[in-house]
């Protein structure tokens, strides 16, 4: 692994669900292994040191109705981590509540002073979305947009879960037609196979994987 390795020009650096839900310093409801105080102290400082050298900054935020799909307390008779079929070929994992909309297990944990720009997922009570780009339904985010609006065509991707958001984050990234550096020492996933198996299909997919 190298050191991050992108030239600035055209970069955008995206930041993928770093919130207090996800971590093991706020005893969240659904805490990513090793998302402890250090980790958030490493991505915070990495987003800064980005910020200062003229990156833009997206984050997304996983940021669910309290009725939403994926918790399993709404799918009466199942338990949490339990993998269902919700309709015709379509599967769902059974989460605990997690990032319910304003609260605070929802807030990111990243103190950064310049400007921002914040995209919601997960905000449709019916479809879950991992990905930043789109949600399981085949909606659209805003972040493609964002991107091209700012003449964005790599992306530095890090952050939560491995294995889920930042994985198919990565892979839509990819899709879109993105060159991506991941940052994998400024991740961490949910579990070490599906993690491990997530970094080798990026890097099948020309994905550059790289230290902080
Ligand atoms: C995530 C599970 C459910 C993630 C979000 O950010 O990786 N994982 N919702
Ligand atoms: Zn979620």
């Amino acid at each position: 692994m190298a050191e991050q390795s992108f030239s600035i020009e055209n970069t955008g650096v995206i930041v993928v669900d770093v919130q207090a839900d996800f971590t093991e310093l706020k005893s969240g409801a659904l805490a990513v292994p090793g998302a402890d105080a250090q980790y958030i102290d490493e991505v915070g400082k990495a987003t800064r040191r980005f910020q200062e050298q003229g990156l833009p900054i997206y984050f997304t935020k996983d940021w669910h109705p309290a009725d939403h799909v994926s918790f399993f307390t709404n799918n009466p008779g199942t338990k949490p981590f339990q993998e269902i079929e919700i309709e015709e070929g379509r599967t769902q994992v059974m989460w605990p509540p997690h990032c319910v909309q304003n609260t605070p297990g929802a807030e990111i944990l990243i103190n950064i002073k310049g400007p921002v720009e914040t995209v919601e997922t997960g905000t449709n009570p019916k479809f879950d979305s991992y990905s930043g780009f789109l949600d399981d339904g085949g909606n659209k985010t805003d972040l493609d947009r964002l991107l091209r609006r700012d003449g964005i065509r790599k992306l530095i991707i890090y952050g939560l879960a491995t294995d889920y958001c930042v994985k198919a984050t990565v892979f839509h990234a990819v899709e879109h037609g993105y060159q991506v550096e991941l940052l994998a020492d400024l991740c961490r996933g949910l579990s070490p196979e599906t993690s491990d198996s997530a970094i080798r299909e990026m890097e099948s997919k020309g994905v550059t994987i790289s230290k902080g």
